[in-house]
């Protein structure tokens, strides 16, 4: 009895052991598989659709070195060997020598001017003539110090075609556009509707001046709005609407940039701007207006609603009150000058309580969370 009962214990040992083992084998496989993975730069992590060194791409052409995601596939197909076009990226990643008139001439026209959609830290200091979120003429430049109404060429209004032609209603969101094809707004403003149900109006800025040139209607060929959009929550409330044709891009029509992945603006000041209700339960407003204020402390804000605050939230508005966005600004972004003077977009009017009460900022989907998901719904489908 004694001589089974010992065998049973180390047969039992023996097998917890193995257990073990296994899962440890398991877990070296995993990371292996992980770290190979990101070795050859194909797992999910965010990576910049930047160009980095110059060099001999297929065909001898010039060109630069690339995360493969980001450089059209059938550039590798139509070459014999790809592996004679890898290069290195920052000494982490492996990538591919992508031909720049390829890029240029691919599935996504903003690669003309830049890489698109692009974080406002992906360019060198001294260019300040292409990329994202870079103010034109000097216009959006002290937008947080200055009191005069400035223009947003980013900005997009949403509106409904029908009732627009009816003259029945002006926008009833807005939107950023992040590419020449793209505008990052909120799911809450397009639950619901299909794509031909929008009309995006770009470099807009008085709704009364009807005879305006400037500004151009595109229709929507897809809406993308968040997987895990919970309508009762306002849980990632994002979205990206696929314009049907590319826009170009002059003084009234520019993109914004994408944030910085880690960064906190607690305290800091940024911009809100939106055709959006005046006061609440207020007249929208037929000119692009704006506001600058702070952004609350994170535990100030969870403190301050019943309602769940999440870390995918970025509250703002003035502390004393008065100061916020408000019904129609939804999927407007939240916007922030970085150091090198680009514009970014931090936040997504979402929702609040009220417009304009005290103890009661607006909630802002935090744009720094979704640049995976950004990037994987633009450029990289
Ligand atoms: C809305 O319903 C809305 N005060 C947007 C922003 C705020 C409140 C409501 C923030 O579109």
């Amino acid at each position: 009895m004694k001589v089974i009962l010992i065998i049973l214990i180390i047969g039992y040992v023996v097998y917890v052991n193995s257990l073990a083992i296994q899962s440890k084998n398991d877990d070296t496989d995993n990371n292996e598989h992980k770290r190979r993975k990101r070795y050859l730069g194909l797992n999910k992590r965010y990576k910049l659709n930047k160009l980095y060194e110059e060099c001999v791409a297929p065909g001898d052409n010039k060109g630069h070195c690339k995360h493969l995601s980001f450089c059209p596939l059938d550039v590798l197909k139509s070459t014999g060997n790809s592996l004679d076009y890898l290069c290195v990226i920052e000494k982490t990643h492996v990538g591919v020598c992508c031909p720049d008139d390829i890029a240029v001439n691919s599935y996504a026209g903003s690669q003309i001017i830049m890489n698109l959609p692009a974080g406002g830290n992906d360019y060198d200091k001294d260019d300040n003539v292409t990329g994202c979120g870079i103010p034109l003429m000097g216009r959006s430049e002290v937008a947080t110090k200055s009191t005069s109404i400035q223009e947003w060429p980013w900005m997009a209004a949403l509106y409904r075609p029908k009732q627009m032609m009816e003259g029945s209603e002006q926008q009833f969101c807005g939107g950023a556009l992040i590419t020449d094809t793209h505008i990052l707004t909120a799911a809450h403003c397009t639950q619901g509707l299909t794509p031909k149900d929008i009309r995006v109006r770009l470099g807009e800025y008085d709704f009364a001046k009807r005879n305006e040139t400037r500004a151009l209607d595109y229709a929507v060929s897809q809406i993308i709005e968040h997987e895990e959009f919970v309508l009762a929550t306002y849980a990632n409330d994002i979205a990206v609407l696929r314009l049907e044709k590319p826009t170009s891009f002059n003084s009234y029509i520019w993109p914004i940039c994408l944030p910085p992945r880690r960064r906190k603006y607690e305290k800091e000041t940024v911009v809100v701007a939106g055709w959006g209700q005046q006061f609440y339960s207020g007249p929208l407003s037929q000119v692009l207006l704006q506001v600058a204020i702070p952004v609350w402390e994170h535990k100030k804000c969870v403190d301050s609603f019943i309602q769940t605050i999440t870390d995918d939230n970025i509250c703002a508005a003035g502390y004393e009150g008065g100061k916020d966005s408000c019904l129609g600004d939804s999927g407007g972004p939240l916007m922030y000058q970085l150091e090198n003077g680009r514009w970014v977009t931090i936040g997504v009017v979402s929702w609040g309580v009220g417009c304009g009460n005290k103890e009661s900022p607006g909630i802002y989907t935090k744009v720094s969370n979704y640049l995976p998901w950004i990037i994987k719904n633009t450029i990289a489908k």
